[in-house]
C-alpha cells in the first residue's frame, strides 16, 4: 500500500511538471482527485486495512494528499498568472519613455546652411558619390597625369571601362557636381551641393577618409570676387551668429582662377594652437575662387559672356568649429556618448 501511494504521488507530480494550461490541469484533478479518481480510490480502500495499518497508512496518505493539493494549487497559480509579477502592473503609472532619435550635428548645420542659401536664391543639388573620373577630375580641369591629382588621392573602383581604364572613383570633392549642374541648368545658375566625399588620407584630428563638403556655385554676368566675399560673410555670420576672425590667402586649384583659401581662427584654442588646427591657430575651411573659363566651357557655358565663383566648404570642419569638437574621428565613431550631446 505504501508503494502504491508513493508511485501514485510520483505519477501525479510528474504530470504536474508538464501542465501548461488550465484545461489539462482540471482534467488531471478529476483523473486523480475526483470522486472516481485514482487517488480517491486508494483513500477509500483504507477502510479495509486493519487498525494498525489504517493508522500508519492513513497518516501517510493524508500527508501525500496535502502535498499533491498544494502542488495543484501552485501550478494553478502559475497558470493563472497569480505568481506572475505582471499581475501587479499599475496601469496609471507613466509608461517607459521611448528615446527619440535626433539629428546628427552635421545634418543640423547642413540644414541651417541649406536654409541660408535657399534664402539667397540658391538651389540645393545632389550628385553621385561613386563618380566618373571625368566629372571628378577632367571636367574640373585636372587632366590625367596632372600633378594636381596628387592633392586628392582617392579610392579607385576595381572595374575597367571599355577602353581598359579605371574610370570610377569615390568622389574626392563636391566640385564633381559643378559641370553636371552647368550642363543641366545652364547659366545663370546658383546652387549648393552638400555631400560626402572620400580620400585616401592619413587620418588625424582634422583629417578623415570620409567627410562632408558643401560646394557653392554661382554663375552669371559680371560675377566677381566681391560677390564671393559677400556670400562667404553671410554664411559665416549665419552659422556662428557672431563675428569670427577669418583670413584669406592665395590658393591653387586648377578649376578656379584666381583661387583663394579662407581660413577661420580656430575656435577650439582661440588661435593659440591645438591638435585640431595643427598648432597653427587657423583652420583651413573654405577654398574658393572664380570659376576657370575651361570649366565653364566643359559645362557648355560661354566664358566670354558669363563668369562665376565657386567654393568648397569643409562642412565637417565647420561643424567642429561650431560645436567645439576637437577630433574629427568622433563623427564616424558611432559613439553615442558623443552623438547624444547635440
Ligand atoms: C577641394 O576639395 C576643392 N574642391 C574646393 C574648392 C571648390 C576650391 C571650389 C575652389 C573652388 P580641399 O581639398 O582643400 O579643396 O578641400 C576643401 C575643404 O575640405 C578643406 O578646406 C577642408 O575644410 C576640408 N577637408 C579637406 N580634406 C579633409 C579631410 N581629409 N578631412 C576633413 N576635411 C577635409
Amino acid at each position: 500500500m505504501k508503494d502504491k501511494l508513493a508511485n501514485l504521488k510520483k505519477e501525479i507530480l510528474d504530470y504536474l511538471k508538464e501542465v501548461k494550461d488550465d484545461q489539462v490541469l482540471r482534467e488531471l484533478e478529476i483523473k486523480y482527485l475526483g470522486r472516481k479518481g485514482k487517488f480517491t480510490e486508494v483513500l477509500r480502500n483504507l477502510k479495509n486495512l486493519d487498525a494498525n495499518e489504517k493508522k500508519e497508512i492513513g497518516q501517510l496518505a493524508n500527508e501525500i494528499k496535502k502535498e499533491i493539493l498544494d502542488k495543484f494549487k501552485e501550478v494553478k497559480n502559475i497558470i493563472s498568472g497569480e505568481n506572475n509579477q505582471n499581475k501587479n502592473i499599475d496601469v496609471t503609472l507613466p509608461g517607459k519613455k521611448i528615446k527619440a532619435g535626433h539629428l546628427n550635428p552635421l545634418t543640423i548645420i547642413q540644414n541651417e546652411l541649406e536654409d541660408l542659401f535657399i534664402a539667397m536664391g540658391f538651389m540645393v543639388l545632389d550628385g553621385p558619390e561613386l563618380e566618373s573620373d571625368y566629372y571628378n577630375f577632367e571636367a574640373v580641369n585636372i587632366p590625367k597625369n596632372h600633378p594636381a591629382r596628387d592633392m586628392q588621392d582617392t579610392f579607385y573602383i576595381d572595374k575597367k571601362n571599355k577602353a581598359g581604364e579605371y574610370d570610377l572613383v569615390m568622389r574626392t570633392h563636391t566640385s564633381s557636381v559643378q559641370v553636371r549642374a552647368m550642363q543641366k541648368y545652364g547659366a545663370p545658375l546658383r546652387c549648393v551641393v552638400p555631400g560626402r566625399v572620400f580620400r585616401c588620407e592619413a587620418i588625424d584630428a582634422s583629417h578623415e577618409h570620409t567627410f562632408d563638403q558643401m560646394e557653392g556655385l554661382m554663375v552669371g554676368e559680371k560675377i566677381s570676387l566681391v560677390n564671393l566675399i559677400a556670400v562667404m560673410k553671410e554664411l559665416l555670420k549665419g552659422i556662428f551668429k557672431k563675428e569670427v576672425e577669418v583670413r584669406v590667402r592665395p590658393g591653387y586649384f586648377p578649376f578656379v582662377e584666381p583661387g583663394i583659401e579662407l581660413d577661420i581662427k580656430c575656435t577650439l584654442c582661440e588661435g593659440k594652437g591645438c591638435p585640431a588646427c595643427k598648432n597653427s591657430g587657423w583652420l583651413e575651411l573654405m577654398p574658393a575662387g572664380l570659376v576657370h573659363p575651361k570649366v565653364l566651357e566643359y559645362g557648355g557655358i560661354d566664358p566670354q559672356k558669363y563668369s562665376g565663383f565657386a567654393f568648397g566648404l569643409g562642412l565637417t570642419r565647420l561643424v567642429m568649429m561650431k560645436y567645439g569638437i576637437n577630433d574629427i574621428r568622433l563623427f564616424n565613431s558611432g559613439d553615442l556618448r558623443f552623438l547624444e550631446q547635440f
